[in-house]
């Protein structure tokens, strides 16, 4: 098997030396975690990893480049023009997805020009990604660079298997769709492209969910959505990282010798630390407020706590963040400048990235750190600072806006927009008892230690590859050539023939209003040809009233069943009363779904002989999912002794009387004109009552993917009439 890792970065950095080019491997959490997880797979797995080298290289050097990075480091480098690069990382990427997803949408940019960059880099890897691609692998897309990239794949591979993996936030409903129409749209359509879409909290996955059902009104069950034909999950996957990576580094001798020299420039003073990228959603400034405030309120801790600030540049090209580089200088030399003394600095800063063998030392010294972040899809910072704690003394501040929040419940939890709150817990950290701080901290390392980041990648990859195995369970239904060719001759065959047919979303697709499904002149004709067949019987069989349906199927000779079996009408007969049903319960239930009625803008209610249907197709689906859920509810505990059921269907709510059903309708033709082959073709409940009711022999279609007890799927109703063209000529 291989896996295709995609990530905006590759991880090598391309430089120039003396005029040659030089490669190496370069860190990063992702890189880490990743790296972790194929070590533990010791070689079994075959891998590329596909991404930008970093730099726009000339033909001479890309070649090498590719050449090198394949043969030593299973990389696949993919050339973004500087131009267009700038457009769409310093763009799309982090002037509109990653203050938008963070809950800055002062920061975000709608610049038409950015989003044809941003698709037109997704499409760059799609291509470049079709150079490689080989039957049988699996592609996991990482971030939020790529999120067309998933949809843009299966156009060009319907078969292959997909994962995608969001690390920042995804953002509710209300923040998300601040994006222009279009662009929103595509991207959850893209995401779509994918078997499996991944994120760090349960929250992000239901705000995409939502978003998915208020934006494409497709609806979800339990994390899975059926869009195009296709089963795609959504489900979470906190991310972890390799613990005992940080807890080897925490104890090597390296680190003993950093953290001796680092006391001797700190005294004894407790250590607060404070280690991020640059970046507004980090909380960087805020947090120094707080140690201002800290030292404030408690001067006898001046002189006897420090704090050491680790910054790693990041994005330096994107304005905010050289405002905030400024802003951030500004308020440590204010804060070194009010406080100090001769013996003692109280913000030690250091712009720059640390080797991080001399990281996990301060991560092990240190008595706290300020995690802090205005949002963040999880956090690893916070998760390595629990995984270097040797002697499990040091207390972790955490803002409650971190995905890591949910799951490090044992920290001191701080909303990082209260200074004040953050400044209490510094003190709380500090002042904590040695006891105290072990007991948290061992709840913490088993738990990080049980899920790290090779369980989260294994899990992910696990579940993408159930998810074919789900999917073929599905297609294995759909009716191929070969099966479809045999149905025709079984049919040829057959003396007698029945063919019962739904109407909506099985011949015709569903309209915003009923009335709108008027059969169009390619439909009449292929019902006219269907009719025309020798020894067979046609049978629309449908929810609707008789005056529509004798009134769409004039001029056409066909048997007719209309509310749901209430009513047979077979050809050149009168209508006749399939089963007297009492009618009695309507003016009570009615009241009741008026006032749903009221409630949800948008739908509307249809009486018909021994059914009331509540249609809500065209109202806000959110709202409806809420709505649906609580009437059923009711009409099921109203309606307990009753002689009616209440059904969902698509779109609709039917309450209808029980012995009526298309099941004993349909039954009831069957034992008239005892036929040798029956067919049946229909797309929701209703027809289910059909397809049980009906012989094994019989040969019963569902229309779409889903579970049925039909014995075959056609995808949707163009696929219905193909086949039932195919039926009138061969058959
Ligand atoms: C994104 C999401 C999500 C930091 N300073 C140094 C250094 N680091 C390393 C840390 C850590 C990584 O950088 C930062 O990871 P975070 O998770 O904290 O944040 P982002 O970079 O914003 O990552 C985030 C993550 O993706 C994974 O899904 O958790 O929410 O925003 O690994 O160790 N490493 C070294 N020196 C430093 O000075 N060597």
């Amino acid at each position: 098997m291989r896996i295709i890792f995609v990530s905006n970065r590759l991880p090598l950095n391309v430089s120039h030396e003396n005029g040659k080019i030089q490669m190496k491997q370069s860190a990063g959490g992702l890189v880490t975690g990743l790296s972790a997880y194929l070590e533990s797979t010791k070689g079994s797995l075959d891998t590329i990893w596909v991404g930008w080298p970093g730099k726009e290289l000339d033909r001479e050097s890309l070649e090498f480049v590719k050449k090198e990075a394949m043969e030593k480091y299973n990389g696949y480098p993919v050339q973004i023009p500087d131009a267009l690069n700038e457009k769409f990382y310093y763009g799309f990427c982090n002037k509109t997805i990653w203050p938008l997803f963070h809950y800055f949408p002062t920061f975000t940019e709608y610049e038409p020009s950015a989003w044809d960059a941003y698709v037109e880099v997704n499409q760059l890897f799609c291509d470049a990604l079709a150079d490689i691609i080989q039957p049988g692998d699996k592609i996991w897309i990482h971030d939020y660079h790529f999120l067309l990239l998933p949809g843009m794949l299966r156009e060009k591979y319907p078969e292959l298997e997909i994962g995608f993996f969001l690390h920042i936030p995804f953002p509710t409903y209300e923040v998300f769709r601040l994006l222009p129409g279009k662009w929103r749209k595509r991207l959850l359509e893209g995401l779509l492209g994918a078997d499996l879409i991944g994120f760090h909290s349960h929250d992000y996955t239901q705000y995409y969910l939502r978003c998915v059902l208020r934006i494409l009104g497709l609806e979800t069950n339990l994390g899975e959505i059926i869009y195009q034909n296709r089963l795609i999950k959504v489900d979470t996957f906190p991310m972890g990282i390799d613990y005992d990576k940080f807890a080897r580094l925490a104890c090597s001798e390296k680190a003993d010798r950093i953290m001796s020299e680092t006391r001797k420039s700190i005294g004894d003073n407790k250590i607060i630390l404070s280690v991020d990228r640059l970046d507004y959603s980090k909380g960087v400034y805020a947090r120094l407020e707080a140690f201002e405030k800290f030292l404030e309120k408690y001067p006898k801790w001046q002189g006897k706590a420090s704090m050491i600030m680790i910054v790693v540049p990041s994005r330096t090209e994107v304005d905010q963040y050289q405002e905030m580089k400024r802003a951030i200088d500004e308020i440590v030399g204010r804060i070194n400048g009010r406080f100090a003394s001769l013996d003692w600095t109280p913000i030690l800063y250091q712009f720059k990235m640390l080797p991080l063998d001399e990281l996990v030392p301060l991560y092990r010294m240190s008595d706290t750190i300020l995690v802090t972040p205005y949002r963040d899809g999880m956090n690893l910072v916070a998760k390595e600072f629990i995984a270097s704690k040797t002697e499990r003394k040091g207390i972790l501040i955490l803002s409650e806006m971190a995905g890591a929040s949910k799951e490090l419940g044992e920290a001191i939890i701080v909303n990082p927009n209260n200074t004040e709150e953050m400044s209490e817990a510094i003190l709380e950290a500090l002042e904590m008892s040695e006891e105290e701080q072990i007991t948290r901290n061992t709840v913490l390392q088993n738990r990080i230690k049980r899920y790290n980041v090779v369980r989260w990648a294994t899990d992910f990859l696990e579940k993408l590859s159930l998810r074919k195995g789900f999917q073929n369970k599905l297609k294995s239904k759909l009716i191929s050539s070969e099966t479809r060719s045999e149905i025709f001759k079984t049919f040829s065959k057959a003396e007698k023939k029945l063919i019962f047919l739904d109407y909506d979303g099985t011949l015709v697709p569903f309209q915003n209003k009923p009335e709108l499904a008027i059969p169009n002149q390619e439909l009449k004709d292929l019902l006219g040809n269907l009719s025309r067949m020798k020894n067979a019987e046609i049978i629309i069989i449908s929810g609707r009233d008789r005056d529509t349906l004798v009134n769409w199927m004039q001029g056409i000779d066909v048997s007719i069943v209309a509310e749901h079996g209430a009513w047979i009408r077979e050809r050149g007969k009168d209508w006749r009363l399939f089963k007297q049903a009492p009618s009695d319960w309507k003016p009570r239930i009615r009241p009741i779904l008026e006032q749903n009625s009221d409630r949800l803008p948008g739908s509307f209610i249809e009486e018909k002989n021994f059914s009331l249907v509540w249609h809500y197709r065209n109202a806000d689906p959110e709202l409806a999912e809420v709505r649906v859920k609580e009437l059923t509810d009711d009409l099921v505990n109203y309606t307990a002794n009753m002689d009616v059921s209440v059904l969902q269907g698509n779109k609709v709510i039917e309450i209808k009387n029980t012995g009526i059903s298309k099941g004993y309708a349909g039954l009831d033709l069957v034992n008239i004109h005892n036929p040798d082959q029956i067919l049946s073709i229909g797309d929701d409940w209703t027809d289910e009552d059909l397809f049980k009711a009906l012989p094994n022999t019989a040969i019963s279609i569902k229309v779409g993917l889903g579970p049925s007890n039909a014995r075959y799927n056609l995808k949707d109703y163009i696929e219905v009439r193909e086949f039932l063209k195919g039926l009138a000529n061969e058959a």
